[in-house]
């Protein structure tokens, strides 16, 4: 049972939100409406709430909760004598402009500023204004466009070979067009690799373009999402008028541009649907939520809080078998074949680095498949896989070791890039094409590879 003490227009409010909740006894010195009252089944007691006969009429030992809203010094009275009568409820008072000592020494759980606290609430609208007014915008580069763009399209661009962060807020930035009578086509360049990648557009019905059925005359609004460099750009374009990202740094420039340092850009695009009252449909909200999870690497890497509350409101909308489909997808033949060739050809160095070469293949996302799951055998922390992809020798680095930086090993030793846990490197096979004895080429590469590596490492290797 709640006891308000104090009916005045505060009281009145906050009796308004709680009184379907619980039981509520109301004492006041003077309170008119009493009828009204009672038929929503509110006790109500006239009284002076310092005497210790009023209060005990409205039963006060048996408070669960106490709220002295009253507004003047005289609530200090009120809370003394409440305290006495009613040690065991939980006190919330009101805090008297002026009186900043009032309640010194009693036993009040909760004072409550209700200036402060409508302060707060402004400070957290001009919040929300912002992204209201950053939508606002958005909407109006887009319709002013669509009024120069005799019926021509939008395109959405993502970046050289889309990761599903890049495809699922391609998809949301498509599903906002549409809520706004824009028609707008998904582009992409280079391929779609990896099998949780293939998967997730195949289950999920992604239409997508790849840039060589893409005639951007076709199209006259571009955006670009989760990619602000002009190294990701999948075409050349004239201008563009959108970059949605969570990079920061990138040279491209844009007449809208949201670029926030969060976990994915899925969740800024999120937002987007949220402040715009747009339910995700269920396979929209389960490729932004897989979006979020990919790119923060299960929510641990690069994660904030945003993306988290942003993957919290998805929760409800998502088709959680197709995300386990997804999460798990079948792998290959290839695939397997390769990671086989891996693991029985690994060779070991310093105890805890596997260099593996696995000859010739056609799917280079074999390779990082390949690295990943030789991590997994007990007592390696690097891995090295590489073979032959067409012209090339292809190389994927893995580590759990935070002393070495994989990006940098692979960039000094070949040019390739990559981050400390995860790295890349492609060289032309140049000379040696012209082996054609394979056992002759395998030789060759492993041992140039290996002692590249090695020596960038910093081993010398002997024997
Ligand atoms: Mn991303």
């Amino acid at each position: 049972m709640i006891v308000v003490i104090g009916f005045g227009s505060f009281g009145r409010k906050v009796v308004n939100f709680i009184k379907n909740k619980e039981p509520i006894t109301i004492i006041d010195k003077q309170i008119e409406d009493i009828d009204d009252l009672i038929k929503e089944n509110i006790k109500v007691v006239v009284g002076d709430a310092t005497e210790e006969e009023t209060l005990k009429k409205a039963n006060i030992e048996n408070a669960d909760i106490v709220l002295i809203l009253t507004n003047s010094e005289v609530n200090r009275n009120i809370a003394e004598k409440v305290c006495e009568l009613s040690p065991n409820s939980y006190k919330i008072a009101r805090a008297v402009q002026g009186y900043p000592e009032l309640y010194s020494g009693l036993n009040i759980d909760k004072i409550v500023n209700i200036l402060e606290s409508g302060a707060k609430d402004i400070a957290n609208e001009v919040d929300n204004a912002k992204l209201k007014r950053k939508l606002m915008k958005l909407k109006s580069i887009i319709l002013e466009k669509k009024k120069k763009c005799n019926g021509k399209k939008m395109l959405i661009l993502t970046h050289i070979n889309p990761d599903p962060d890049a495809i699922a807020s391609a998809m949301a930035l498509k599903t906002i067009c549409e809520k706004w009578d824009v028609e707008a086509d998904i582009g992409y360049g280079g391929n779609i690799g990896y099998d949780e990648n293939k998967t997730m557009v195949n289950l999920l019905e992604v239409n997508l373009l790849s840039i060589d059925q893409i005639n951007i005359d076709d199209y006259c609004i571009i955006a670009a999402v989760d990619f602000s460099s002009s190294k990701q750009l999948p075409m050349e374009v004239e201008k563009l008028d959108i970059i949605i990202d969570h990079h920061a740094n990138g040279d491209l420039e844009a007449d809208y541009k949201d670029i926030l340092n969060v976990g994915a850009t899925s969740s800024i695009l999120t937002n987007y649907l949220k402040e715009l009252n747009m339910e995700p449909s269920r396979k929209l909200a389960t490729a932004l939520f897989y979006g979020i999870e990919s790119d923060t690497n299960n929510f641990k890497r690069g994660v904030t809080r945003f993306d988290f509350e942003c993957a919290a409101y998805l929760q409800s909308y998502i088709d959680t078998t197709i995300l386990e489909m997804i999460e798990n997808p079948e792998i290959s033949t290839e695939i397997m074949e390769v990671i086989a060739k891996a693991i029985i050809n690994r060779q070991v160095v310093k105890g805890n680095i596997a260099l593996s070469y696995v000859g010739e293949i056609t799917n280079r996302d074999a390779l990082p498949k390949a690295a990943d799951f030789l991590l997994k055998m007990e007592g390696i922390s690097t891995t090295f896989v590489f073979g032959i992809v067409g012209d090339y020798i292809e190389i994927s680095a893995r580590t759990k070791d935070v002393r070495l930086n994989l990006g940098e090993i692979l960039k000094k030793a070949f040019g390739g890039g990559g981050h400390q846990t995860a790295a890349g490197a492609r060289i032309e096979l140049g000379i040696f094409k012209a082996v054609s004895d394979k056992e002759a080429l395998r030789k060759l590469v492993e041992e140039a590879i290996k002692a590249k590596i090695l020596e960038v490492i910093g081993i010398k290797e002997k024997e």
